[in-house]
């Protein structure tokens, strides 16, 4: 049961144990961490591999021969744990000069410098294997719905999109990318708040056939929203590319607890869809299982580590409550009478016209009456099925 001996790949972001914990409202708790520990810390927790932002690696303005340097020394650390490298993304929030956005500043200087920092990443992903390419659009957004042209600013982010995707295309690199949806914070309001919207946009692509996406579970319920009803949706469109897991209670700042410590249930369910797939099957998620959280302020650096294994744990934990709640006779009699696998038969019978079902299934008058009275009176059962589930995560059945 021990997450190093899972066969599931966990892997996590630099800048998560890398976070030094400044707030808003206060300075830095912990010292930065040296990437190349980092990756050695997270192999010997079992971690498989690690993802990186251009500036959490290199240091902004760093010159070409440090740069070549630092990225020799994470190499040899790749090497020496067999720590892969599947996802990449670039840093255009950080610095001021994208105060007002990176794809979609209102200024076409920083438009252009952003373009390029995205693409350079580009370039260092593929050469370490990665296969997936987050954007993560933070900074695209406003405070004041009168400081920007929303039209133009969907017109900028697609054109921004679609060139990092032709020039992926053009390397043959064999990546994707994976956009990453947020309501607010850091700005007021980000473009492409939700997974909903991300999905609406893709559609209007030119290279939308390689661009998916990389849902946060924080930010959709930021947004009041289902967590896994939206990547359920995203996985039914081919379009779940990669994931972000960590925790959070409802709307309010976003809070990148670690995965399961915000709402338990709904990381339930999400681990039982990652893990076993859509009861009837269906398209299933391949990718690795990322953690994007933030260890707590209030955590030193051992605290850091302790922290990033909760993580794994949590998510082995609940993956063995998911098999065993699949597994439960009782479970598959209460998803019988609740109906899941009639749902799995289209409306319509095989060559059956919505016409013919109009002249054929009877008059709409005191007969549909009837027969709504008839279908109304099934109960679902939906309630013990979810205390069912509710049993198995409290290892109670
Ligand atoms: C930043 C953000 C995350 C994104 C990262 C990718 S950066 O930490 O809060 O949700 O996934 O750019
Ligand atoms: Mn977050
Ligand atoms: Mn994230
Ligand atoms: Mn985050």
């Amino acid at each position: 049961k021990s997450p190093s001996s899972s066969p599931i790949q966990f892997t996590f972001g630099l800048w998560t144990v890398g976070w030094a914990a400044q707030d808003p409202f206060g300075r830095a708790t912990r010292e930065a961490l040296d990437p190349v520990e980092s990756v050695h810390r997270l192999a010997e927790l079992g971690a498989s591999g690690v993802t990186f932002h251009d500036d959490d690696l290199v240091p902004f303005g760093s010159s070409a021969s440090a740069r070549d340097a630092v990225i020799e020394r994470f190499r040899a650390a790749l090497a020496e744990t067999g720590m892969v490298v599947p996802m990449v993304t670039t840093d255009t929030f950080s610095h001021p000069v994208f105060k007002d956005g990176a794809l979609t500043s209102n200024d076409r200087g920083v438009r252009r410098l952003a373009l390029r920092k995205v693409l350079r990443q580009v370039e260092l992903g593929a050469s370490l294997g990665a296969k997936t390419f987050v954007m993560w659009g933070g900074r695209e957004g406003a405070e004041y719905d009168g400081a920007k042209d929303y039209k133009a600013a969907y017109d900028r982010f697609a054109e921004g999109v679609d060139s990092v995707a032709a020039f992926i295309k053009e390397r043959g690199y064999g990546m994707r990318i994976a956009l990453e949806p947020k309501p607010n914070e850091p700005r007021g309001d980000i473009l492409l708040p939700t997974v909903g919207h991300a999905l609406g946009f893709i559609a209007t692509l030119e290279h939308g056939d390689i661009v998916g996406l990389n849902p946060e579970v924080g930010h959709e319920q930021m947004a009041g929203l289902n967590f896994t009803a939206g990547i359920a949706q995203a996985l039914w469109q081919g379009k779940l590319f990669h994931i972000d897991l960590n925790g959070q209670h409802g709307p309010r700042f976003d809070q990148d607890l670690v995965f399961g410590h915000g709402d338990l249930l709904s990381a339930f369910f999400t681990v039982d869809l990652l893990e076993n797939g859509f009861p009837g099957g269906g398209p299933r998620y391949e990718g690795p299982r990322h953690f994007d959280y933030k260890p707590s302020r209030t955590e030193d650096v051992e605290g850091v580590w302790v922290s990033a294994a909760a993580n794994m744990e949590t998510y082995s934990l609940l993956a063995e409550r998911a098999r065993s709640f699949r597994a439960d006779p009782e479970v598959q009699e209460a998803m019988q009478s609740s109906g899941l696998s009639e749902l799995a038969q289209p409306t319509l019978a095989e060559g059956e016209s919505p016409a013919a079902l109009l002249e054929t299934a009877g008059d709409l008058g005191p007969e549909i009456a009837d027969e709504s009275e008839r279908l109304a009176a099934r109960g679902y059962g939906h309630v013990h099925l979810n205390q069912l589930a509710l049993r198995h995560v409290l290892g109670a059945a």
